[in-house]
């Protein structure tokens, strides 16, 4: 299994799990409020996820919430963009861009980005033909449905089974596209498509996915499945997302991404030592 991508001039080392913090610039984002849609207090989020330990930056600019309507493509181009170049000029981190539009992935390409996060997994047009003429890595996520509607009732024949042959068919398309494998990275898209057992069933099995050959990414920092457990608010959130990162590590997942990088990385350098007692 490969051990280190190449994200435009920079490595990711996958050798132990790495954290990915979530800068958000939508206005409505579910948790950080909108306060961040500025450059500079977007600026000073990502210099302290840095130092909290953060190698890559996840910016959005398209809410794919539950219940989220389509951000139109000029719209999302200038809320991703200008803070992607501020970003690149100030830091040395790998930037990845979580979108689904080919001309958001070109822009973001052409401007420093060092890795495509795409909820859709490059199904919309021109997506694949875009990744293929660039040798960034690429994170393929599932979601049954669509953002509007994809939490009303989902439904699996066998939910385990039917993500991984959504990958194998994803990864046959890429490759029918000119993009090489070892750039890919999975994610089964925790709360995309997913009732609460659903997404605890993804978890307990989450290891399964590691017979696909490539680097899994876990996104579960927030999330409903924890809140609703829980019965917590988003900001109430933090002990029960550092239980599911923990618990994607110790099954195998090469990159969490999170809203909490300090607490975060304390939880994976425990884990790390466990596991290189194993
Ligand atoms: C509102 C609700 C805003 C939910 C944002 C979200 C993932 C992702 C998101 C994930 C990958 C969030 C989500 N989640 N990309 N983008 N994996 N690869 O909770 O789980 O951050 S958006």
């Amino acid at each position: 299994m490969l051990k280190t991508l190449t994200c435009a001039e920079q490595f990711l080392d996958l050798k132990t799990p790495q954290v990915m913090g979530i800068l958000n610039v939508t206005p409505d984002s579910f948790s950080d409020g909108g306060k961040f849609t500025q450059i500079d207090s977007a600026l000073s989020q990502v210099e302290q996820m840095i130092s909290d330990g953060a190698k890559v930056i996840d910016i959005g600019g398209e809410s794919t919430r539950p219940g989220a309507v389509d951000v139109n493509e000029k719209d999302e181009i200038s809320r991703v963009i200008p803070v992607l170049k501020a970003i690149k000029q100030r830091f040395e981190v790998i930037v990845s861009i979580d979108t689904s539009k080919a001309g958001v992935m070109s822009e973001a390409i052409a401007n420093g980005a060092g890795m495509i996060n795409d909820v859709r997994a490059l199904q919309n047009d021109g997506c694949v033909a875009i990744m293929s003429q660039c040798d960034l890595p690429v994170c393929l996520m599932h979601m049954q449905g669509l953002p509007r509607s994809m939490q009303t009732s989902p439904q699996y024949h066998n939910l385990i089974d039917d993500i991984k042959t959504f990958f194998e068919q994803r990864l046959n398309d890429c490759k029918q596209g000119g993009i090489d494998k070892q750039r890919l990275i999975l994610d089964p898209g925790f709360g995309f498509g997913k009732s609460l057992e659903q997404n605890y069933k993804l978890l307990a099995h989450f290891s399964d996915f590691q017979s696909l050959g490539l680097p899994l990414l876990a996104g579960l920092s927030r999330k409903s499945m924890i809140g609703n457990l829980l019965n917590r608010e988003v900001d109430q959130r933090l002990a029960g997302s550092l239980t599911t990162a923990v618990l994607a590590a110790q099954q195998g997942a090469k990159i969490i991404r999170v809203h909490d990088v300090k607490e975060t990385m304390d939880a994976l350098k425990v884990i790390n030592a466990v596991i290189d007692q194993a």
